[in-house]
């Protein structure tokens, strides 16, 4: 009985260790190097240096509308940087259990987004251009689209309960 509990505790605090541990790591902001001279700037970036995996497909989003929001999940595998390289955007990111907002208005800046967490993209300018460099090809089967089913896949896979 007393060791139940002894082990109760272990992971309880585990578990507690374990979400910081993710907090910590929810917003995971890149800065990239600029190269500038009397002629502007120039960033260059490049698979497994600035960016943290092989780059199989670019993507970018642009043309906007007022008050619109994107994307609205989560990916199974697919690891993404999200670059901001014209005006601006705020994404929203969420790991089932924390949730914290990015504003990306600086082009020489990424935002790492790793698989398994819920985004969200709102607050676009007007001239907002949003490159995003991706691990993987397009796979729809990859997307969660359902907040339930991602918080319940989170929970079963990280935390072992639903
Ligand atoms: C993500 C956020 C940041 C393709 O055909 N190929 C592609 O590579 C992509 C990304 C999209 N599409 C098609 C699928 C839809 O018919 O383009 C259309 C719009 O895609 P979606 O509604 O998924 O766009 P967002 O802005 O909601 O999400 C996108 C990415 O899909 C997603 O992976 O993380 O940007």
């Amino acid at each position: 009985m007393r060791v139940n509990r002894f082990y109760r505790q272990v992971w309880q605090i585990n578990r507690e260790v374990t979400k910081l541990r993710d907090k910590d790591a929810l917003v995971k902001k890149y800065k990239f190097l600029p190269h500038g001279d009397s002629r502007g700037m120039l960033v260059a970036i490049e698979e497994n240096r600035e960016i943290p995996f092989d780059i199989k497909r670019v993507y970018y989003i642009y043309n906007t509308n007022d008050n619109i929001a994107r994307g609205f999940h989560a990916h199974r595998q697919l690891q993404q940087m999200l670059i901001c390289v014209h005006g601006s955007c705020k994404v929203v990111l969420d790991d089932g259990y924390n949730r914290e907002t990015v504003l990306l208005n600086d082009p020489s800046e990424g935002l790492y987004i790793a698989n398994d967490i819920w985004r969200e993209m709102y607050d676009f300018s007007t001239d907002a251009v949003l490159l995003v460099l991706a691990s993987e090809l397009y796979d729809e089967a990859d997307y969660i689209r359902n907040y339930d089913d991602f918080r319940k896949m989170i929970s079963e896979k990280y935390y072992g309960e639903y």
